[in-house]
């Protein structure tokens, strides 16, 4: 899976060379314009390689608890921490298992509901959504979490589970004992490489800088609605909806960030993909200017927040009037920062 992902990021790279030049180019690129496309997409290569090889280190994971209920900071559990905690068993088949459907293995974990209250407060909480390490996510429901032992877990018949299992942290189901969970929980709902339990829904925040602006602050910014279909998998009903918000360019200039024509700026989100230059949403300036591109920060006619299950309270969405230039950019959930590259 992993793998794939590279050939794909690596595809893109030859093909952003491709594409730039199948309308705009007049002249044909240089031999050495080619050389320098060429050593960037080596020089790329070799990093995102290196990223992976830090990214499999089971010992470097760790699991963030947050959200709108959590003690005031989150709490970033070490894996030393990880593996204390986790002391629950389940035997189930794995979802996931295709060539051996029926095998029951034994998954050791932590019950989420015990993390959750020893970590969280549930007053109020109607839904837990776990974020994984590629940007995947998944929502349970707090009662389905108290009535059924669904973990995180860390092995599978003692053994670490390998990355392309789901691992290091794979969400559970106990379907062996509980096959009536199957019909609300499917496949789809085992998350692999999870990084993140997020209680409720987070209060929007996005900092730009040394400064942290809050949804009051956004409101005060013009406001823009697109009408689009969403830009990655998650709750959102199918076809196209109305996504609110604010211009990328707009909080810019709340926070007095000028860019110059070669800044770009790099948009944040939780999931730990979009930290990864691989896959890291990098808008160029000109791209800022000419379109829109909102901090998305309400949706639907009746302007509901955008829930975690949603990738809120913040999202990145890009509108239609600059479809080909973003085409290939995805839609950043968990949106919590800009950063400018000079
Ligand atoms: N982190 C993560 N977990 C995930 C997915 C994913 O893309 N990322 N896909 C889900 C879906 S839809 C299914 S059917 C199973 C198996 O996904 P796979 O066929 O892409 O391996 O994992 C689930 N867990
Ligand atoms: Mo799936």
């Amino acid at each position: 899976m992993v793998g794939l992902n590279v050939l794909k990021n690596l595809a893109l790279v030859s093909l952003g060379i491709a594409i730039v030049c199948l309308g705009g180019c007049t002249e044909r690129p240089t031999k050495e314009q080619l050389e320098v496309w060429r050593k960037e997409a080596s020089d790329r290569n070799n990093q995102i390689l290196a990223e992976q090889g830090q990214n499999n280190q089971q010992s470097a994971w760790n699991l963030v608890i947050e959200g709108e209920t959590a003690t005031a900071k989150p709490v970033t559990l070490n894996w030393q921490q990880i593996k204390d905690l986790a002391t629950d068993n389940i035997d189930t088949v794995d979802a996931n298992n295709i060539t051996t459907p029926s095998k029951v293995f034994k998954f050791t974990g932590i019950q989420v509901i015990t993390l959750l209250k020893k970590f969280g407060n549930l007053k109020g909480i109607t839904e837990i959504t776990f974020i994984c390490f590629d940007a995947y996510q998944v929502t349970v429901k707090i009662e389905d979490l108290l009535n059924y032992p669904i973990i995180l877990a860390v092995a599978k018949d003692g053994q670490p589970i390998a990355r392309e299992q789901g691992g290091p942290i794979y969400l559970v189901f106990p379907y062996t004992r509980h096959p009536q969970i199957r019909k609300e929980y499917n496949e789809g709902m085992w998350a692999f490489y999870v990084t993140h339990i997020i209680i409720g829904t987070e209060k929007p925040k996005v900092r730009v800088g040394k400064r942290e602006f809050n949804l009051n602050d956004l409101d005060q910014l013009p406001q823009v609605t697109l009408t689009n279909n969403v830009g990655y998998r998650a709750w959102w009903p199918s076809g196209k909806v109305k996504v609110h918000g604010v211009r990328v360019r707009d909080v810019l200039s709340l926070a007095g960030v000028e860019l110059t024509p070669t800044a770009s700026v790099y948009v944040r989100g939780k999931p730990t993909v979009y930290h990864k230059i691989s896959d890291a949403i990098n808008l160029p300036a000109k791209l800022i200017k000419d379109c829109d591109i909102l901090l998305g920060t309400r949706w639907g006619d009746d302007k509901q927040p955008i829930l975690a299950k949603m990738g809120g309270p913040i999202t990145l969405a890009f509108s239609d009037n600059c479809q080909a230039k973003t085409k290939q950019l995805k839609w950043v959930t968990f949106v919590e920062e800009l950063t400018i590259q000079p």
